[in-house]
């Protein structure tokens, strides 16, 4: 195999000796200075992976909900979902091999996946806001150049717009036109159509206010919004023209702060939602006569998603099955009320959407959501066959009803990822036409109260776990030590898992008082930092 201009297209991107970085929860991330040679490479693999699968591969370069210095790369498959699994440890050689092995790496990865050369390929290439994602773009670029690829590069887009032209473009349109405007055009007729289906359609305009977390997806969401007159007014605030990227605002820091971004001007019972960095996900949250913040996060989400889908199943009486995927994070009041009011299976999957897509696509329906707000929902073949022969037929006027609704919604959730926009969308539908505002959606159930902390350690690997995350393994004596500790409280449960975008440790807890859920994670997190060898100063108290 002849890669003599992969190795000197490389020189231009050379590999820091000695830095080892890992194909993590959703790719690679860290401080955006280490990462020219790893675009590079992704470039170079993503050509791999276009030839091997005979498809358009996605390359994004982003960081999604990690402060603006840190940046990072997600790969694409086919149909719009996270890269296989096999192949992220392909992604990981590659990154971390030296510059004299590359050639090695590169030949072992083509013989191993039988790989033809001559076969044509095609990588469609995306970046977010970020001051350094140019740059990276363009290494990614030399890549696919360099093993003399077709590509298209989208330029800004967010990560879920990027899955979205990938899943089209391996459609042949079948899924839509694989434009940015194709994306907005599909979306909007989607949202129309389905609040056009109230009776109360253009009694009046909904305003709903954004965060938009000073990053693509308020880019995104401002020219979307002529699509959305005169349904929906958005009020944008963080739209990138002054804030600095996820500082103090956007989906990850009202979700983990509880509490509202900067920025915004919030009145009381005004609903207002947050996207991420790269707007692949999105909560809703507000402020009520007292004051007090509600924070409506992605297991709230997935309850309203399901119960609609649900009323609707029943009423169009098709025996497709539908099941709910969580993660550990999810809310314990939210599993409770998934499985006991709402009487839906649910599942427990491990963090990063990539595992809870895959759990999710046993179902007729599966319905996944992260409690960070990450999540879609899955149609099987079978389910959106049913339900669309359901309104061409005779059926009757309730029914055909019930199935142009389970359409539309088909049309509007970007099944290939979670998507901001795309669950804005649904979600406002959703409460235009069960006319719920967003307090009476937020009394569904009552949140246990929650902490998430994160603990430094001087390496995070020293932390396995088993059950989803649930429990775990290694250190000897930290399962121990949480187990008798989470006992102390009412209500209680605690978790902590090393996170895969992020150096660090992070710790869960919930409890039957928020002073509690504060105690626990707190007194969790000193037993990561001792015995899973914490760095820096010792965790504090949070009051
Ligand atoms: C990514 C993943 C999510 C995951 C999050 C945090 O989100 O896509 O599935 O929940 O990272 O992961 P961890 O706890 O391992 O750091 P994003 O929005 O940052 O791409």
């Amino acid at each position: 195999m002849h890669l003599e201009a992969v190795l000197r297209l490389s020189a231009h991107h050379c590999k820091p000796a000695g830095l080892t970085l890992q194909y993590g929860t959703a790719g690679f991330r860290t401080k955006a200075e280490h990462l020219d040679h790893v675009m590079y490479r992704m470039g170079l693999l993503a050509v791999l992976r276009s030839k091997k699968t005979k498809s358009v591969i996605g390359v994004m370069v982003t960081a999604s909900h990690n402060p603006e210095e840190d940046n990072g790369v997600k790969l694409v498959d086919p149909m719009g979902e996270m890269l296989v699994q096999e192949w992220e440890l392909h992604a990981t050689n590659l990154a971390n091999a030296e510059e004299h092995e590359l050639q090695t790496v590169l030949t072992n990865i083509i013989k191993q996946e039988a790989i033809s050369m001559q076969v044509e390929s095609c990588v469609a290439i995306g970046r977010d806001t970020r001051p350094s994602s140019e740059n990276l773009s363009l290494a990614v670029l030399d890549g696919v150049i360099a093993l003399e690829s077709k590509y298209q590069d989208y330029g800004l887009v967010t990560t879920p717009q990027l899955h979205y032209v990938v899943c089209c473009r391996n459609t042949d349109g079948r899924y839509g036109e694989p434009t940015v405007e194709g994306y907005y055009q599909k979306l909007s007729q989607a949202f129309k159509d389905l609040v056009e289906q109230s009776p109360d359609c253009g009694a009046e305009q909904r305003c709903l206010s954004i965060d938009g977390a000073n990053g693509i997806g308020a880019l995104k969401v401002k020219e979307m919004e002529e699509h959305l007159q005169p349904i929906l007014l958005l009020q944008l605030f963080n739209d990138g023209s002054k804030g600095k990227l996820n500082h103090a605002c956007g989906a990850d820091y009202v979700k983990v702060q509880q509490k509202p971004p900067e920025g915004i001007d919030m009145k009381p019972g005004e609903r207002c939602c947050s996207f991420d960095g790269d707007a692949d996900r999105i909560v809703y949250y507000y402020k009520d006569c007292d004051d007090r913040f509600h924070l409506l996060d992605g297991d709230k989400i997935a309850t309203l998603i399901s119960t609609f889908i649900k009323g609707l199943l029943v009423k169009v009486d098709l025996k497709l099955n539908m099941g709910v995927v969580q993660t550990a994070y999810a809310n314990g009041s939210s599993t409770r009320y998934l499985e006991n009011i709402m009487k839906v299976p649910v599942y427990c999957a491990k963090t990063g959407v990539k595992h809870l897509h895959h759990k999710a696509q046993e179902f007729d329906i599966g319905v996944y959501f992260e409690a960070n707000g990450h999540g879609t929902v899955l149609f099987s073949k079978t389910a959106e066959e049913q339900i669309r022969q359901l309104t061409n037929m005779g059926a009757s006027e309730e029914i055909r009803k019930a199935a142009q609704m389970l359409e539309n919604v088909i049309n509007l959730i970007n099944q290939t990822v979670g998507d901001a926009i795309s669950d804005m969308l649904v979600i406002e539908a959703i409460l235009f036409l069960k006319n719920l505002t967003v307090q009476k959606w937020d009394e569904m159930y009552t949140d246990l109260p929650n902490r998430q902390l994160k603990v430094t350690v001087s390496d995070r690997k020293v932390i396995d776990t088993t059950d989803a995350e649930r429990r775990t393994v290694k250190p000897p004596g930290l399962q121990e030590k949480i187990d008798e500790l989470v006992k102390s409280y009412n209500l209680a449960r605690s978790f902590v898992r090393p996170s895969g975008t992020e150096d660090v440790v992070r710790v869960y807890a919930e409890a039957d008082t928020q002073e509690n859920a504060d105690a626990l994670a707190h007194a969790v997190s000193l037993a990561v930092y001792h015995l899973a060898g914490g760095v820096g100063d010792l965790p504090r108290p949070l009051r």
